[in-house]
């Protein structure tokens, strides 16, 4: 055997043990959702094929030649039975591309389609594409709304960062083929984390936007946005209601976005979303939830406190460290939710819960008061509760252990 072939063979067991890693749940969760052991979809997730010529003439040394950086902020969608996410994979060169990977059972064996999505331009083209949001509308199509970035016209010669962001839209019948749609025209000058509504709302495409003022900051703008639009051919929407603001010493203080397409339960649409905070330590992105009213989408019914799913272990450490970000989930025919969220924009993970627990967590978790003495008053309610019903239950006097 050459050193080409055993390096080759190595690469491609390497590949196939990942593939085939089991997943388990992690022992003892919060009772909302089981986080899973591994991750389920990384830059190694990538096939070998992907990331290297395997030709011995034209690549003797067996070099990596399109090095895969990360995998993450993936949009989800169960079709044809398989759990299927919609990774934005980015290159070593920073460009992200959309690719699908594919799982029997949604918590492990994440495998690539052979070929990334060939999503199509439109006359302006996009220097980076990311964060595709699935919705299987009403109407037939399967959308995927996603941020398209491109340099700002104004930007100076010697800012290099300066940058638009627009919400690209594009739809599919088979999840091969993409026909692109014209990108979102609304009244902010820049737009991210836009999500289609799953239904027509009077006749009309309702989308949830984030209005910005700048590429990374809101400024003036920012909160959950509420808009519709006539058609999606030529999406415009001309009116934005926030639905669900950035709030002073909140864990979205300084943005916010939805998640993926709502879930529609019995009581209300269950929402996911990311809110942020600015630390001595940089940015800190963390998952909350919400409920709309079934009927009145601009209606919040139900906001427990604080956070839903923040980075954990190592979970806190990558590219863009601290971020927890979710674009997808899959609410299963049994009632089960795959929430599937990506830490510090590198790789996925899933998080296994149900509408029953979600429902439970966001209607009867504590709102959050918004002043410290208000959380104390929340919490010595719930302890006065368990004494009582420890009382109640053993029948003797429970001591109080500070009065
Ligand atoms: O780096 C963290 C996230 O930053 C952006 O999210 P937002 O628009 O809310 O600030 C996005 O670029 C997202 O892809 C990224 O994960």
């Amino acid at each position: 055997m050459t050193e080409f072939e055993s390096r080759l063979n190595q690469l491609e067991n390497s590949y196939r043990q990942l593939i085939g890693k089991p997943n388990k749940k992690q022992k003892l969760g919060n009772g909302i959702f089981d986080r899973y052991q591994n991750p389920v979809l990384t830059a190694a997730h990538a096939p070998v094929f992907w990331r290297y010529d395997i030709n011995p003439q034209s690549n003797p040394f067996l070099m990596e030649r399109f090095g895969i950086n990360a995998a993450f902020n993936a949009g989800a969608i169960k079709w044809n039975g398989k759990y299927l996410l919609v990774a934005r994979v980015e290159g070593l060169d920073r460009k992200s591309f959309f690719a699908v990977a594919e799982s029997p059972n949604g918590v492990d064996n994440f495998t690539f389609w052979d070929y990334p999505i060939d999503l199509p331009e439109t006359d302006e083209p996009d220097t980076n594409v990311y964060d595709m949001r699935l919705t299987t509308h009403e109407d037939g199509w399967i959308y995927g709304l996603f941020c398209t970035e491109r340099r700002d016209p104004e930007a100076p010669a010697h800012d290099q960062s300066m940058a638009v962001a627009a919400c690209g839209i594009a739809r599919t019948k088979d999840m091969v083929k993409w026909e692109r749609l014209p990108d979102l025209v609304t009244k902010s000058p820049q737009q991210r984390n836009v999500v289609l509504h799953p239904e027509f709302v009077n006749g009309k495409y309702a989308l949830y936007t984030r209005p910005q003022d700048g590429f990374i900051s809101a400024g003036t703008g920012g909160g959950i946005g509420f808009g519709l639009t006539d058609s999606m051919e030529n999406a415009y929407i001309g009116h934005e209601a926030i639905i669900d603001n950035k709030n002073y010493h909140t864990v979205y203080e300084s943005k916010n976005g939805q998640g993926p397409a709502p879930i529609k339960t019995a009581h209300g649409w269950l929402h996911l979303a990311h809110g942020v905070r600015n630390t001595a330590a940089g940015l800190r992105y963390v998952l909350y939830m919400f409920m709309t009213d079934i009927d009145d989408l601009t209606k919040v019914l139900h906001k427990p406190a604080g956070y839903f799913l923040a980075p954990e272990g190592e979970e806190r450490i990558g590219d863009v460290s601290n971020v927890v970000f979710c674009n997808g989930w899959i609410a299963d025919d049994d009632g089960t939710v795959y929430i599937y969220y990506a830490s510090s924009d590198t790789r996925m993970h899933v998080a296994v819960s149900s509408v029953d627990k979600l429902l439970d967590y966001v209607m009867n978790t504590p709102e959050d008061g918004l002043r410290s003495a208000l959380s104390v008053k929340t919490l010595s309610e719930l302890i006065r509760k368990n004494k009582n019903f420890l009382y109640a239950a053993t029948d003797e006097v429970v001591q109080p252990v500070n009065k």
